[in-house]
């Protein structure tokens, strides 16, 4: 019996250690990437930017991908050459064995923010198709500093519109845009993708100067969801 008193405590202990990193785990982001053709096998699991995929030994070797979030996959390194694939999933699989991603992605990175899926952050970038440099943040920007008037592609994930100026400080013409909504296996997300400003925003390359979190236009796309 005493040790059966000794030993609750410890197993109450255990448990409840167990219980806090569970609600501590952040809102998932993952890309598990395998050179297989199928979801088998060793594979690489991405948390991260990866300018480089030598440094991972991933290099142009890439065949499938699965995993959760907002990702972006290049053929050159440090997020260059052609787009190849956009990732826009909750818990999914894509195999990219018999198209044109097949052991060509050189980098990757995600759309969002560090803090999580749940976490209202845009990101704007320089050429269309999520290339190049980008300018990102959570909170309002009266200006875009060395992207000014440089914008040519766009994302944003979590539960927020963010208002689009073709102004600094937020004036100009203006665009409103709510993000679009995947909920699966009890994970939500929200998010937005526009790979070029004049197909998917309706706005003219490189013309957006200021951005802020809400709607602040009677210029919309989308819906609150
Ligand atoms: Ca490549
Ligand atoms: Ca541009």
């Amino acid at each position: 019996m005493g040790s059966l008193v000794r030993v609750l405590p410890a197993l109450v202990a255990a448990i409840s250690c167990f219980t806090a990193l569970a609600i501590d785990v952040p809102s998932p982001r993952n890309l598990n990437a395998y050179n297989n053709s199928a979801a088998d096998g060793p594979y690489y699991e991405f948390l991260d930017y990866a300018p480089d995929l030598r440094d991972q030994g991933m290099d142009n070797s890439i065949k499938v991908v699965c995993g959760t979030g907002v990702w972006l996959m290049y053929d050159d390194h440090y997020y260059g050459g052609d787009f190849l694939a956009l990732f826009t999933n909750v818990n999914r699989c894509e195999n990219y064995t018999y198209s044109n991603p097949n052991d060509k992605i050189s980098s990757l990175r995600y759309a969002g923010s560090p803090d999580g899926l749940a976490d209202p952050y845009y990101n704007l970038y320089e050429r269309s198709f999520y290339g190049g440099n980008e300018f990102k943040g959570n909170t309002d920007a009266p200006n875009l500093a060395y992207l000014d008037m440089k914008v040519s592609s766009l994302a944003f994930t979590g539960n927020s519109p963010w208002t689009f100026f073709m102004g600094q400080n937020y004036t100009g013409e203006a665009k409103c845009v709510y993000p679009n909504v995947i909920n699966s296996d009890g994970v939500t997300m929200h998010y937005y993708v526009a790979g070029s400003m004049q197909y998917y925003m309706g706005l003219a390359d490189n013309s957006i100067r200021s951005v802020a979190k809400g709607c602040l236009s009677d210029n919309i796309i989308g819906h609150p969801h």
